[in-house]
């Protein structure tokens, strides 16, 4: 049976920039996962090493460093059946050129230096890097559902 799990999602500054974050924040949501925690940040640079430690060395990563932190990110929390990898299922391949079409990768992004979205690749990363932009004050998972607040509402009268 698949577990409920959450994730930690991060819109990079060119989905910020070029203003997608209500268009990648509602692909989340019409799948059906609950955003249980969301906020506008600049990245830090002990959070940027932290959070792309395991690409240090790479070619790529003093670009990757500095491309995280050219403008504000958007990171947030989602939880869902199988989030972890559901979430990786709707972003698409890192890069864009190859990402199926209807993910948000291929969608909104074209190379992979600017593939406008982040999602952790296990629920151990997941953990690790929600710990990174988020305390468990900042997570809201125990919202009360429509029908109860109704509920609620009409039994009060
Ligand atoms: P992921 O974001 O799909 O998990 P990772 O391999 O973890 O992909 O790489 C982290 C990020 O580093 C990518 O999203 C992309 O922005 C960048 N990146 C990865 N590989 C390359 C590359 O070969 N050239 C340029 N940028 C890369
Ligand atoms: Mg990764």
């Amino acid at each position: 049976m698949r577990a409920e799990e959450r994730t930690f999602v991060a819109i990079k500054p060119d989905g910020v920039q070029r203003g997608l974050i209500g268009d990648i924040v509602k692909r989340f949501e019409t799948k059906g996962y609950k955003v249980t925690a969301l906020k506008m940040l600049q990245v830090t640079d002990a959070q940027a090493k932290a959070h792309y430690a395991e690409h240090e060395g790479k070619p790529f990563y003093p670009r990757l460093i500095r491309y995280i932190q050219s403008g504000p990110i958007v990171a947030m929390v989602v939880e869902g059946y199988n989030a972890v990898a559901g979430v990786r299922h709707l972003m698409g391949s890192t890069d864009p050129d190859k990402a199926e079409v209807g993910t948000i990768r291929a969608d909104f992004a074209q190379v992979m230096e600017y593939n406008v979205v982040h999602g952790s690749d296990s629920v151990e990363s997941a953990e690790r890097e929600i710990a990174i932009y988020f305390n468990e004050k900042e997570i809201f998972d125990d919202r009360k559902c429509m029908s109860e607040l109704v509920t609620e509402y009409l039994d009060a009268d």
